[in-house]
């Protein structure tokens, strides 16, 4: 769990990112479709064009349960139990649908390629993590030391850890 340390970094934070809270759920998601496209496998349903109503609804829901667990520091779990539950069912996708992205190999028609970044075979929770972390980093640049980057990973997975622990 979080240290007194790192609760003071999220709760701090929080404040700034609730005034813009829609747009950084917007953005996280335009980034993750954009850097991992294989992600849009999971919003079939959506119209996933930069700025679109789906995106900014769907990213202003994100944020606000970003929020829920912020309210909730010391049990996240339960404060996101319901989505939990939710996404137990939403992220059961086939596997088929989530191979590791790139084309990368040795030999690809233009001579050799770069192998796929390390980064496109996580997971689409951890994806959504990191597009988180690099939206915060570019709308608060100063508030993202490296002790803030350090506390906001952590909550991230912790988050990513409730939302997929019902998984199977
Ligand atoms: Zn999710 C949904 C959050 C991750 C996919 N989500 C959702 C919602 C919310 C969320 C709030 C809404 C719900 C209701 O409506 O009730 N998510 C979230 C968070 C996270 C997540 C916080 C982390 C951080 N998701 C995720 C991932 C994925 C997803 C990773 C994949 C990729 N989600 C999803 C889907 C949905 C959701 C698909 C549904 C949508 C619609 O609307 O349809």
């Amino acid at each position: 769990s979080l240290t007194k340390a790192e609760r003071t970094i999220i709760l701090s934070m929080w404040g700034k990112i609730s005034t813009q809270a829609d747009a950084i759920g917007t953005e996280a998601l335009e980034r993750l479709f954009a850097s991992f496209p294989q992600t849009k496998t999971y919003f079939p349903h959506f119209e996933l064009r930069a700025g679109s109503a789906h995106l900014r609804a769907h990213g202003a829901k994100v944020v606000a349960a970003l929020g829920d667990a912020v309210r909730s520091l010391d049990d996240v779990a339960g404060a996101l139990s319901r989505l939990s539950e939710l996404h137990a069912y939403i992220l059961r996708v086939d596997p088929v649908n989530f191979k590791v992205g790139g084309g990368g190999g040795p030999q690809g028609p233009q001579g050799p390629q770069a192998p796929p970044a390390l980064t496109q075979a996580l997971p689409p929770a951890q994806l959504l993590s990191h597009c988180l972390l690099v939206t915060l980093a570019s709308h608060f640049p100063a508030d993202l030391t490296a002790d803030a980057h350090a506390a906001w990973d952590k909550f991230l997975s912790l988050v990513s850890c409730v939302l997929t622990e019902k998984y199977r």
